[in-house]
Parts: structure tokens; C-alpha cells; sequence
């Protein structure tokens, strides 16, 4: 019996002395899709080569070599980081990432054939796809404002930007047979607070409202808008707030709502939100898991307090088809590669861990008012051998256990990472 089939019985009888039923979280894992985003490969720069660098407020900081400067190498590099983490994986593209050949191609312009070596890609890997329209890194978007914009011109080129995302997005649900969530997210916003603040929420919405129009096919394609406290340079005033996106998205019902680790007061955090925003907004809920650090710094997923919670919260809720988990972060001062992996990792292990929680148990005992009972429970699991499980896992899905993807990692460095200057 090797060490990993030992620990895995090991662990086995000690999560059934909780009821709990160690070989049926890890079938459930494998049926929850997590979806990774491409642009932690290249620092999200993108594929277009405008010269124009990343915008919107979003910012990475770190000089590690070896980024992805085109979609062979970032594709590359998402297979290595794919073959790390095991389970059911989404891959989410922003339409920056287009694979338009060396051509110039602008955002009023860009067609589904644009992402046909993405779709190809992800069919090869058995990866779905997830979407989002860039609405940032562009001289459109200069001054700070895109679909809120005071000019009705440069409102309509961002509208038409998002009615060929979301055709877009449509169109990768199809080619991938599984549902393309499309994000919405717009930078808008100043650095004071302007004497108009409700003018830029009108058009924002008005332009939601053009943007939207287009009927889709729901087996293959999702809106969801996400909401926002401050950027850089947006530090006082956001068009797209917590308050204005909560009230689009509830007063439309047509679109998810995303929630962002990083774009709350630094002492609120998505857990506490999720069965609030589960229960009004009817499509459900985008969550994107990053870990903010004193700001909105999307450092790597750690296996932290909230990541925990968030995926506890997912599970005793439980509504798995109104509920999807895509992970934001950019690290650029470590291995790309490696700083994928790890987030990833530690987006599943959460979720293991919060699979293997005696829900129904906690829930019979809150219902007897045995809450003394349910909090010696919830803190007696905080020990109980997950990582055993995992590496388990880890082996079953074929993907290396424990460190040994590291070695991997390093040398897939030196293979080719180190070769890019
Ligand atoms: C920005 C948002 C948004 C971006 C990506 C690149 O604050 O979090 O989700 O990170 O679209
Ligand atoms: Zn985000």
C-alpha cells in the first residue's frame, strides 16, 4: 500500500467517526467546475500590443521573467499549470487575449473566429471557458470612464465592444457544450469625487441596459457585473459600486452578480454575502476568489480564513447551479506558472475541506438548538487530516501529490520559461 492510500484509509474512518462520507466529497469536487483566469500568465497585457500597458486601476507589480507574450506561450503555459490541479477546471479569457494572428484588430471589431484557437485549446484540455469584455488598457478608456462615459460616442463603441462579447461568449458556450459566464467589469471612476455622481450611473445603466439587449441562449451564456470599492487612480469615486451593481442586477434580474475578494472595506469579506445575494439576485451569484492584502492587491489565493469560509458558506448553502467560483489574482513577482498552481490548489483544497464538513449533522443540531454541540464540531474539524484526502485526490486525478508538482514546475522554468526575455 503506498503512503497515499494508507493516509487516505486513515482518513477515511477518522471523517466517518463525523458521519462524514470521505469518498462522496471527493465525487462532489469533481462535479463543481472552478474557473482560472488566464491572466495571471502574462501580468494581463494581453495579446493586442497597443503599446498602452495594463489600465483601469488594476495593477500588477513584480519583474519575474519569463511571461507569456503570445497565445502559444500562454496556452503553453496553462496546460502546465492545467496538468497541476485536479478536478473539473473552466478557463476564463479576457477579450484582450484575442488570437487575431499579428493583426490589429480593435474591440468594436472583434468576432468569435477571434477565440477559435481558445475554444480549440479548451476542448483539448476538456476545460469549459469563461468570458470577459476589456474595457480597460485602451484609449478609449483614458480619461476613466467607458460605458459611463459623459460622450455618447465613446459609450457606443464600449456598448458595441460588450454586445460582441456577449456573441462571443454565446458562441464559446456552444463550441465547449457547457455554459460561458461572461464578466462585466468597467474601471470608471475618479481620483476626487465628482459634483455629478449620479449622471455617470445613469449612462452606466442605460448602457447595460443597450449592451444586454440581444437575446441569448442560457445553456451557454451568463452576464454578470461586477462591483467595485476603489481602484488606483479611482480611489474616491466608482461609478460601478457595490450599491450600484447590487441595485442593476436585482432590479434587472437578467445577470449574476460577481463578488470580488479584493473590492470590499478591507474588514468585509464575500462569505457573510453569499446567502443574501443567493436569495434576491434570481441568476446567482459570480464569485471571484483573490486575496486581498491592507488593499485590493489580488494577491495568490492562500489557504486562508475567508477562502475557507467562502467555500464552507458554497457548500451548506449548496444551490451549485446558481453559484460559480472563478478565481482573480496577478502575481508577477514569482514563478507565473507556479503562482497559478498554488491559487488553484488552495481554490480546491478549500472546497475539499468544505465538502468534507457533517453538514447535515451541523444542521440537525442547530435545528435542536444544540449550538454549544455544532460549535465543538466546527472547531474540532479544523484538524481533521484534509491534506491526507487531498494528496488521495490528487493521486486518483492523476495530477502529482503534495510538492512534487514543484519540481515539475521548475523545470518546465528552465526548459522554456527562461529561454523568453
Ligand atoms: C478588477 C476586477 C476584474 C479584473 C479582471 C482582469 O478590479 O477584479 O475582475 O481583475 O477583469
Ligand atoms: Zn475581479
Amino acid at each position: 500500500m503506498s503512503t497515499t492510500q494508507k493516509g487516505y484509509e486513515l482518513a477515511k474512518e477518522a471523517y466517518a467517526a463525523y458521519g462524514v462520507d470521505v469518498d462522496k466529497a471527493m465525487e462532489k469536487l469533481d462535479e463543481i467546475p472552478v474557473s482560472f483566469h488566464c491572466w495571471q500568465f502574462d501580468d494581463v497585457l494581453g495579446f493586442e500590443n497597443s503599446g498602452l500597458g495594463l489600465s483601469g486601476g488594476i495593477q500588477t507589480t513584480g519583474n519575474y521573467p519569463g511571461k507569456a507574450r503570445n497565445f502559444g506561450e500562454l496556452s503553453a503555459d496553462f496546460s502546465k499549470a492545467l496538468s497541476f490541479i485536479p478536478g473539473k477546471n473552466k478557463v476564463n479569457v479576457h477579450a484582450s487575449y484575442l488570437d487575431n494572428g499579428g493583426k490589429a484588430v480593435d474591440r468594436d471589431a472583434i468576432e468569435p473566429a477571434h477565440f477559435d484557437s481558445w475554444i480549440d485549446w479548451a476542448n483539448s484540455e476538456k476545460v469549459g471557458l469563461d468570458f470577459n469584455p476589456t474595457f480597460f488598457s485602451h484609449k478609449l478608456a483614458d480619461d476613466g470612464y467607458t460605458l459611463g462615459h459623459r460622450d455618447r460616442g465613446v459609450r457606443d463603441f464600449w456598448v458595441e465592444h460588450g454586445v460582441r462579447c456577449r456573441r462571443i461568449s454565446e458562441y464559446m458556450g456552444k463550441k465547449t457544450g457547457q455554459v460561458c459566464t461572461m464578466n462585466i467589469w468597467i474601471p470608471d471612476g475618479e481620483k476626487e469625487v465628482p459634483i455629478d455622481t449620479f449622471g455617470p450611473r445613469e449612462r452606466f445603466a442605460e448602457s447595460l441596459d443597450r449592451m444586454c439587449t440581444e437575446r441569448t441562449d442560457e445553456r451557454y451564456h451568463l452576464d454578470s457585473l461586477e462591483s467595485k470599492l476603489f481602484g488606483i487612480g479611482s480611489e474616491a469615486y466608482v461609478v460601478g459600486s457595490h450599491e450600484f451593481v447590487m441595485g442593476y442586477v436585482l432590479s434587472r434580474q437578467n445577470m449574476l452578480l460577481t463578488m470580488d475578494e479584493g473590492h470590499f472595506h478591507p474588514t468585509e469579506y464575500v462569505s457573510p454575502k453569499l446567502s443574501s445575494a443567493l436569495l434576491f439576485a434570481e441568476k446567482g451569484v459570480l464569485l471571484h476568489v483573490s486575496r486581498p492584502v491592507r488593499w485590493d492587491s489580488d494577491h495568490v489565493v492562500a489557504l486562508d480564513d475567508e477562502t475557507r469560509a467562502l467555500m464552507r458558506e458554497i457548500v451548506r448553502i449548496g444551490d451549485y447551479s446558481r453559484t460559480f467560483i472563478a478565481t482573480d489574482y496577478f502575481d508577477a513577482s514569482i514563478n507565473r506558472v507556479m503562482a497559478m498552481t498554488v491559487g488553484a490548489r488552495n481554490a480546491k483544497k478549500a472546497l475539499l475541506e468544505a465538502l468534507l464538513q457533517p453538514v447535515d449533522t451541523l444542521k440537525k443540531l442547530e435545528a435542536e438548538g444544540d449550538n454549544s454541540a455544532r460549535f465543538a464540531i466546527t472547531e474540532e474539524l479544523k484538524a481533521m487530516p484534509l491534506g491526507l484526502v487531498w494528496d488521495y485526490y490528487c493521486e486518483k486525478q492523476g495530477v502529482p501529490v503534495g510538492k512534487a508538482w514543484i519540481d515539475e514546475a521548475k523545470a518546465y522554468e528552465k526548459a522554456t520559461l527562461s529561454s523568453r526575455s
